[in-house]
């Protein structure tokens, strides 16, 4: 089988990949080695940057995130009992975030290349790539027990962090960056409403606590626990005893409770690789760069490389370009430094550090001025709001 773009992978970086290039008249074929359902139900991120927003509907896979989706003006930072509020349309001329869960956006995208016609092969097995610096590079893999080949013109590696992609690139090409937290968080997901209307980071003595959401009727919350933390220590009524303390506030508000649907431990790491190409080959989202969750950014992330790739392949196929291929990596990793950065400054600033005490009240003093000054919360804004694209 031919086609222009090979897309190892179904994630949101595939998916928003391949749906962009068949918008240009591009076509790619999505090799996933889960099962559909698969993808569709694993339960990740919630945050949605104002441009990826906008891109979905652009994509014409918005129609339920347009229905469905929470559309937020700002979030809480709390610290010392108090809320306060980072104004996000008043600090960034308007814009706002989405609360839409990754899991809906996989399967609104994944109905939307079904329904153009795409190619989306899953379950298939033994994924390997072949001829990356030559003009004709192939994807070899395994579908229904027959071994298949798919030559294309250019391979996206959508494959995440322990995909096969990054691997398959020579050793020496790669540099890669890495920064371990020495925290982790429990998330989980409950049958309660929200006990609040927006985003409740709260930083406390007894660890971070983190109050999300997906619907009026889902909540979504997280605790900052020990990288090695065993999620059998922790009942339920642990865990909702545990966020009544580091979520108390000096006001009348409560935290509703409610049966917990599903809970987890997610790592917190930051790391990248630079290129994030290697001769036909190029990487987009968690199969190049891990962010910590806290600076809700690794698929805002994703769709940027996305942004980047399809521009340089729409000038490829339609003026025979190649520069902007050439600097794929260089413009991608100018905006994922910048969120790195300000994933770690959100991830460092509102965790309670084990470094001791004179840390964690720099860290205090930190939130205390960006909540006190409109310069710093404007930062804080444009940045979770989702900076522009080059
Ligand atoms: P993904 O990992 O989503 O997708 C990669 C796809 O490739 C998968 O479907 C996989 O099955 C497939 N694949 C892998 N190897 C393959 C192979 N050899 N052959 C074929 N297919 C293969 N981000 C946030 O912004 N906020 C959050 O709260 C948040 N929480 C997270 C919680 C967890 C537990 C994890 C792991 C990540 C979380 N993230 C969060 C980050 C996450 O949302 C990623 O940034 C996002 O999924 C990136 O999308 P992709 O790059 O498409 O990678
Ligand atoms: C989530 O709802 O999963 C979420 C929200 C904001 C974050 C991280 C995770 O910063």
């Amino acid at each position: 089988m031919r086609t222009q773009v090979g897309i190892i992978g179904a994630g949101p970086s595939g998916l928003l990949l391949s749906q962009w290039l068949h918008l240009h008249g591009i076509e790619s074929v999505i090799l996933e080695n889960r099962t559909r359902e698969y993808c569709e139900n694993r339960i990740r991120a919630g945050v949605l940057e104002h441009d990826v927003a906008d891109l979905l509907v652009h994509l014409g896979a918005g129609e339920r995130m347009k229905r469905e989706g929470l559309v937020h003006s700002g979030i809480y930072l709390r610290f010392r009992g108090r809320d306060h509020r980072i104004d996000f349309a008043n600090l960034t001329g308007g814009k706002t975030i989405t609360v839409y869960s990754q899991h809906d956006i996989v399967k609104d995208l994944i109905a939307a290349r079904l329904q153009a016609g795409g190619k989306l092969f899953f379950e298939v097995q033994d994924v390997s790539v072949h001829g990356l610096d030559s003009s004709q590079p192939s994807i070899r893999y395994t579908r229904n027990g027959r071994p298949e080949q798919l030559e294309c013109d250019f391979i996206a590696g959508c494959d995440g962090f322990h995909g096969v992609s990054r691997p398959s690139i020579p050793a020496g090409v790669l540099k890669t960056h890495e920064n371990v937290y020495p925290y982790a968080w429990l998330g989980i997901l409950a049958q309660v409403a929200p006990s609040c209307d927006e985003l409740v980071y709260a930083s406390h003595e007894r660890g971070f606590a983190l109050l999300s959401m997906r619907t009026p009727q889902i909540s979504r919350l997280y605790l900052q626990c020990a990288p090695d933390e065993d999620l059998n220590a922790w009942s339920d009524e642990r865990i909702w005893k545990e966020l009544q303390l580091r979520c108390a506030t000096h006001g009348d508000w409560t935290l509703k409770e409610g049966p917990v649907l599903q809970k987890g431990i997610t790592a917190m790491r930051s790391f990248l690789v630079e290129p994030m190409q290697y001769g036909r080959l190029f990487l987009l989202g968690d199969a190049a760069h891990i962010v910590p969750p806290t600076g809700a950014k690794g698929l805002n992330l994703a769709a940027a490389d996305v942004h980047v790739l399809v521009r340089a392949l729409e000038a490829f196929y339609k003026h025979g370009r190649q520069d902007l291929l050439a600097r794929y990596s260089e413009v991608c990793l100018r905006r994922i430094w910048k969120a790195q950065r300000f994933s770690w400054w959100m991830t460092t600033t509102l965790h309670r550090s084990p470094e001791g005490d004179f840390v964690n009240q720099i860290h205090l003093a930190d939130l205390d001025y960006v909540t006190s000054s409109r310069a710093a919360s404007t930062a804080l804004a444009e940045n979770y709001v989702g900076l522009p694209y080059d």
